[in-house]
């Protein structure tokens, strides 16, 4: 029974994530942090066979106990500070964690394992935030990074970081570009969800209307459960590698105002949804799209859940919930 451990298991890709190994049959470990996390529960409700342990990145005696109790073959790094808006109020506590975290979690390994990081497989969860001002279109492995946020300046560090243990220690380390990635399990603070509930709310009489930053910008949004099938995958290959994964089609907020009003049947979305500059960034990320061909020749990747599919999951899901909580 291969055994692997998951930072970040209480977000959105580390509860599809636990989920996937789980059914694989791996024994999975789940870094939580805090001393009484309401989220463990969550986990273990969600996920029954995963065990708990203790540990945060920001401590790398922690994340060394962590290995030593679990014992992995494979380690998934999702945990960050992973809203892009956030990044700039706490900046500093964005490059601890996002940033340094990548660097404590790869010395972990490297201490645990007395040097032969290759006995420990690491996938780095890092960001299509990283080609910010994007030097080409559409994005892949090697288009240069141009990040505008502390969120992609700390996540450009990560994947060096990563590169850097794999090239120095021989690592088996592989770091994951992903481009935006949703489901009904995305936080409340991220554009989708925060559109799904609120379209979900306003069909039902709850909300009048939805108030947003800039409709303009671009996204690859794809599904996250796809999304976590290519990070093991990248686990599995003969020789550490870094993959792109999008599925090369973009769509504006505008877009996504339209499928998401569309599905409950109101084509006029204007008069329900409201700016303000609180939530227009200091320096945005205009238009991002990938090319996954690299994934799909090597890992054998695709996607399952187009924009519309996912969309329409999401509203669905939001309308069950806003439904019950009345
Ligand atoms: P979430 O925001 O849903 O989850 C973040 C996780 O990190 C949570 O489990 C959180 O724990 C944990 N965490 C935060 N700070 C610490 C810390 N100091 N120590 C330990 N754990 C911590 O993110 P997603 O699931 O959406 O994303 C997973 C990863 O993938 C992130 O690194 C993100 O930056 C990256 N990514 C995400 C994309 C997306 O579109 N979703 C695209 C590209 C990259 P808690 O619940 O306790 O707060
Ligand atoms: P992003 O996702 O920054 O791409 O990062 P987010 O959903 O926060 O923003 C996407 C775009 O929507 C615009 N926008 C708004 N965004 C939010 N959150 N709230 C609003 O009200 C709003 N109005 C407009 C934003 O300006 C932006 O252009 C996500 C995260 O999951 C990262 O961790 C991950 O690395 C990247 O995706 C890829």
């Amino acid at each position: 029974m291969k055994r692997a451990l998951i930072t970040g298991i209480t977000g959105q890709d580390g509860l599809y994530l636990a989920e996937l190994l789980s059914a694989k049959g791996y024994r999975v470990f789940g870094l939580i942090r805090g001393q009484s996390n309401p989220k463990a529960a969550v986990v273990e409700r969600l996920v029954p066979n995963v065990e708990i342990v203790g540990g945060d990145l920001t401590d790398l005696p922690s994340l060394i106990s962590a290995l030593e109790v679990a014992q992995p073959e494979e380690v998934y790094n999702l945990a960050a500070v992973s809203f892009v808006g956030l990044s700039w109020r706490q900046a500093e506590l964005t490059g601890d964690v996002t940033g340094l975290g990548v660097l404590r979690m790869l010395e972990a390994i490297r201490i645990y394992t007395g040097g032969d990081m290759s006995k420990v497989r690491f996938y780095q969860a890092s960001s299509s935030e990283m080609f910010g001002k994007v030097r080409e279109t559409p994005q892949v492995e090697t288009t240069p990074f141009y990040p505008r946020s502390p969120y992609g300046v700390a996540k450009v560090y990560g994947h060096y970081m990563t590169v850097n243990y794999r090239e120095s220690y021989g690592a088996y380390a592989c770091s994951g570009i992903l481009f935006n990635h949703e489901s009904p399990r995305r936080g409340y603070e991220f554009v989708t969800r925060k559109v799904t509930r609120g379209v979900a709310r306003i069909k039902l009489g709850l909300a009048d209307s939805i108030t947003l930053g800039n409709l303009e910008a671009k996204r690859d949004w794809g599904f996250a459960g796809d999304y976590v099938e290519a990070m093991w995958r990248m686990l599995q290959q003969d020789e550490p590698d870094d993959y792109v994964v999008a599925t090369g089609v973009a769509h504006s907020i505008r877009d996504l105002l339209d499928a998401a009003f569309g599905h409950v049947g109101i084509d006029d979305w204007s008069g329900y949804v409201k700016q303000d500059p609180r939530f227009m960034r200091p320096a945005e990320v205009d238009h991002l799209v990938g090319d996954a061909s690299k994934a799909t020749k090597q890992l054998g990747w695709t996607q399952t859940v187009d924009f519309s599919q996912l969309v329409t999951m999401m509203v669905d899901n939001d309308l069950e919930l806003e439904a019950r909580a009345g």
